[in-house]
């Protein structure tokens, strides 16, 4: 049994197999899984033709392909299964990731090329499909966190529970190449906040965390490898006072001051101590959201915001050299022109922070998704799901803040934006 699981990059920043890699390293330990089972990962780069994609999958005549879907390549994704599928009919096609978990009902009723939808983590599920695909067992029917087609109709079965205890996932690290540029860590998994535009808690929101010793082991592994930098995927990695202090304590003998740890915060729990920790770990960049400053469009999208916690956060960044980008989302509502600029405006405030402004995207699976007619958000109804107006956001208030953007970028490189290909898109 032959099986091909891909990830089409997204355009700016090139490959994330992070997901895949887990995938298969679990379900390659389970031992009813004989080994004439193979499953191989294969890899686009940024440039990337739907040609290529067809190609390097179906040359291996796979009996089944995984594709990983996120906001920035279900398109091509669906194209690419729609050739796949005419060349090879037989072949079955696997959809997982955020972007289908939730709209499974939607992608299997208009794609009829796909066979089964994984909803959520997909590491148990997978191995189960895979022994499925290998015996038959077991039943498709019995595979929780599946959507999936039979006779014509579509059988949504119940949710998978989270993993427990993440360390149970093998590390998809067992060596890492020496000078390698960037290095993703995956920390911990889901978040403990519930902002209404966001998926990052996905279904499950408990927080669980991979232990500190194998965090450790895997930094260790990217510190002996000079890799320039280590991404920490952690929703909110400064919460815990407690584990950073382990962690920071398990590394400092180890840390390569040539690898720089790239982290999410958030800014109003930066303290003295924090900073210290931060420093042995060497954590030089820090990413914090603060989204919007206008109380209404906080209450919209579920957070709170304590100015002068955040302001002091900042600071202490800023005051000790830690580099920082604030996100800031255009078209949420409850803002518009001027309460956008105000939030520029705070983050402008610190000497040091840079704006990093996102375009809203309404994405499904988001509360603000599920009410946009009641909260008055019109946008795009497919990928990427573009805000296009909202009822204190009109289009034209939107393009000319834009605009505004634009003007601010040309004066001032403290102000960015996430995307520059996409961001002066409007549709
Ligand atoms: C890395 C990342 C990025 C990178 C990606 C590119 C890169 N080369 O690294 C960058 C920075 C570019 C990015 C950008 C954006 N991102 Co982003 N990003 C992430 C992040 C932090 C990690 C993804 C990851 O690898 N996770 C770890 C793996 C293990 O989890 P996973 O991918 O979900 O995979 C598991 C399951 O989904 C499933 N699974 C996945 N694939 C498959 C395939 C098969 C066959 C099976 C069986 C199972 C399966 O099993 C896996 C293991 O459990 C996630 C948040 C998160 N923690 O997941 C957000 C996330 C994916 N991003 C998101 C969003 C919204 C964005 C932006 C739109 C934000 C913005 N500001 O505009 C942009 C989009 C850019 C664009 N061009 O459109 C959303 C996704 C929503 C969606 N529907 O896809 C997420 C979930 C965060 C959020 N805000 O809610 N992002
Ligand atoms: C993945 S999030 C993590 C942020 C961090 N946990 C926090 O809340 O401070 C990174 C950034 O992506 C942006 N983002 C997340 N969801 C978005 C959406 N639906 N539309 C636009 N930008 C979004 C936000 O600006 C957010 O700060
Ligand atoms: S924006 Fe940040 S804090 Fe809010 S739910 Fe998403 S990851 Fe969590």
């Amino acid at each position: 049994m032959r099986c091909v699981l891909a990830s089409l990059p997204e355009r700016n920043e090139g490959s994330a197999l992070l997901g895949l890699m887990y995938l298969k390293e679990y379900a390659m330990r389970d031992p009813q899984i004989p080994e004439s089972v193979e499953i191989n990962i294969v890899e686009f780069n940024k440039g990337y033709q739907i040609d290529d994609v067809v190609w390097k999958v179906c040359r291996t005549n796979p009996d089944v392909v995984g594709f990983s879907c996120y906001v920035w390549n279900i398109e091509d994704t669906l194209k690419a299964c729609r050739i796949i599928k005419k060349l090879m009919p037989e072949v079955r096609i696997m959809l997982g990731g955020p972007e289908v978990s939730y709209r499974a009902e939607t992608y299997m009723r208009e794609i009829p090329e796909i066979d089964i939808i994984v909803r959520g983590e997909g590491e148990e599920t997978f191995r189960e499909l895979i022994k499925h695909f290998v015996s038959g067992n077991p039943k498709l029917q019995r595979i929780k966190g599946i959507s999936f087609r039979r006779e014509g109709r579509i059988f949504h079965n119940a949710d998978r529970p989270p993993i427990r205890k993440l360390d149970l996932i093998p590390s998809p690290y067992p060596f890492i190449e020496d000078g390698v540029s960037a290095v993703v860590i995956e920390t911990s998994r889901g978040c403990p906040f519930r902002c209404r535009y966001c998926v990052w808690g996905g279904m499950c929101h408990n927080v669980r965390y991979f232990s500190v010793e194998r965090v450790r082991t895997e930094l260790q592994k990217a510190f002996e490898a000079n890799a320039k930098k280590v991404v920490i995927y952690d929703s909110v990695f400064n919460i815990n006072n407690t584990r950073m202090r382990k962690l920071a304590a398990s590394v400092e003998q180890i840390v390569n001051e040539q690898t720089n740890l790239v982290i999410e915060a958030k800014a109003e729990f930066v303290s003295k101590e924090q900073i210290k920790l931060f420093r042995k770990m060497n954590v030089t960049f820090v990413e914090t959201g603060l989204q919007a400053v206008n109380p209404e469009t906080l209450k919209n999208i579920g957070r709170n915001l304590n100015h002068e916690r955040f302001s002091r956060g900042l600071k202490l960044l800023n005051d000790y050299g830690i580099n920082n980008d604030v996100d800031v989302i255009l078209g949420l509502p409850g803002d518009n022109f001027f309460t956008f600029r105000k939030s520029l405006e705070f983050v402008l405030r610190h000497k040091g922070s840079n704006a990093l402004v996102h375009y809203f995207v309404n994405l499904p699976g988001t509360w603000l998704y599920e009410n946009s007619r009641r909260v008055g958000i019109v946008s795009m109804d497919h990928a990427p799901y573009r805000v296009l107006s909202t009822s204190s956001f009109g289009m034209d208030e939107i393009k000319k803040a834009q605009l505004m953007v634009k003007s601010m970028m040309a004066e001032n490189p403290s102000v960015r934006v996430f995307n520059k290909n996409e961001f002066f898109v409007h549709y």
